[in-house]
């Protein structure tokens, strides 16, 4: 059967909506945060055109309000390898390898996203994906108890898995199939108001770790939050007592900058929630919250290199105050440059190439002539956005949302091939995608001055 498929952009689109009313509808207080931030958008944008035309021209305006990522936690391999063959069919992918466990939450990441420029801007929504390291659980009895419960239990439908596989076998879905494989896909991430084991054998997982009785007592990985992209978060941060939710007390990631570097992430706290157990007990559940997040440039190596020396110089001093915190963050990163240009030519920095529209070089040009055609004023570049996640900063958002009891880390290593091999496939690295993306960015813009290209 050869019905017209739809994209995988169109269907990545329909579920972040999906998603979006679903949690909206589960937590009322993340329908204030998403008000909040428009708002604050909004005012960004009508002061500052300058920032509002360089988002018009690097297609970000049109993605902002669409712009959202979530987080899932997952129990058991094949758990992961199943919601990659998910993701896949909304054309995302598994970006980078997230080592948790060094900072006291034992678990291992990936974000599933989209990766070309094209299927960036139409909708960026990320997934950050975490997989339970039940081995770092120390008490043998626990462990086999966990593998038991999570092995019983099953989280995609067997419609969506029919879906999934269809998409595999034809390379697509067609319109009506879409619409059923993303009513399905959502029941995966549903909240449950009961959990799967009595009271006694969720405290029992909850004394090991807050976060693995979350994964493992519960029908499936419910979203535990989604995250709105703002262009102020120092303002969001300022405001959101204001419409009565009540921020973590740090923003975390870069110190506000004239060029905004990477990833900076606030939270509220999670929600205390009433559970009923298998054994009929009631009680409390802690896992649900809403985030903000602000995007600046990505990284080069070299320019990761310096970023993670400064946050750790940084550390050092920490401050358990916002505004404390973020003096002393911008003090330590004076020592990284804040114009665009030093950021390009230091090679600290991803850019976007363009030709100045009407210039023209004659003859043959390459990587070679950059600097002299950027003097020439024939190239401009716009900064590449970050798309991807910070470990410390992540580790930074699971605490404060784990209540601040804290674990004082895993002694056991990063282990990238345990996880790749529980995925089914190597996580693709997020620096050679930008590096891709940036070099593909400089030869179309060297060709249009050539009048090689279009
Ligand atoms: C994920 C926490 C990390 C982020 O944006 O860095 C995260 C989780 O709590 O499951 O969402
Ligand atoms: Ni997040």
């Amino acid at each position: 059967m050869s019905a017209v498929h739809v994209s995988s952009d169109d269907i990545r689109d329909q579920f972040s909506n999906a998603m979006s009313a679903m949690y909206q509808q589960e937590v009322p207080q993340y329908s204030a945060l998403l008000s909040l931030v428009a708002s604050v958008n909004t005012d960004v944008l009508a002061a500052d055109p300058t920032l509002r035309g360089s988002l018009a021209a690097n297609n970000e305006l049109a993605r902002l309000d669409v712009e959202r990522h979530g987080a899932i936690r997952v129990g058991t391999a094949d758990e992961l390898a199943m919601l990659r063959r998910m993701f896949a069919v909304m054309g995302m992918q598994p970006v980078g390898y997230y080592d948790l466990a060094a900072a006291g939450v034992p678990v291992h990441s990936t974000a599933f996203r989209p990766v070309d420029d094209a299927a960036l801007s139409r909708n960026p929504f990320r997934v950050f994906t975490s997989l339970l390291r039940l081995e770092l659980i120390d008490n043998p009895e626990l462990r086999q108890q966990a593998s038991e419960i999570l092995d019983a239990r099953r989280i995609v439908t067997p419609q969506a898995v029919a879906l999934i596989e269809c998409f595999e076998r034809q390379g697509g879905l067609n319109a009506e199939q879409a619409e059923q494989f993303v009513d399905q896909a959502l029941e995966t991430f549903r909240w449950h108001e009961q959990a799967t084991v009595d009271l006694a054998t969720y405290e029992r997982l909850q004394q090991e770790h807050r976060l693995i009785a979350d994964v493992v007592c519960f029908k499936g990985p419910h979203i535990n939050h989604l995250t709105p992209r703002t262009l102020d978060i120092d303002e969001v941060q300022r405001r959101m007592p204001q419409v009565g939710i009540d921020p973590k007390a740090i923003i975390e990631g870069p110190p506000r900058r004239r060029c905004p570097l990477l990833l900076r992430q606030t939270s509220f706290k999670a929600l205390e929630e009433p559970i009923s157990f298998a054994d009929a007990a009631q009680g409390y559940h802690t896992a649900r919250f809403g985030e903000i997040e602000q995007r600046g440039i990505a990284l080069t190596h070299a320019g990761r290199t310096l970023y993670d020396r400064l946050l750790g110089e940084a550390k050092n001093a920490a401050v358990a105050e916002n505004d404390a915190h973020q003096a002393h963050l911008s003090a330590v990163f004076e020592d990284f440059p804040d114009d665009e240009a030093t950021l390009r030519r230091e090679g600290l920095a991803f850019f976007h190439y363009h030709a100045v529209p009407g210039a023209h070089v004659a003859g043959p040009v390459d990587a070679d002539d950059v600097e002299r055609l950027f003097e020439q004023g024939m190239l401009t570049v716009t900064p590449m956005i970050y798309e991807d996640f910070l470990p410390v900063s992540a580790a930074g958002i699971f605490q404060s949302n784990l209540g601040d009891k804290g674990h004082n880390g895993y002694a056991r290593d990063a282990n990238q091939q345990q996880f790749e091999q529980a995925l089914g496939v190597p996580v693709i690295d997020e620096i050679a995608l930008y590096a891709k993306r940036q070099q593909a960015s400089l030869q179309r813009a060297l060709a249009q001055l050539t009048g090689n290209g279009g």
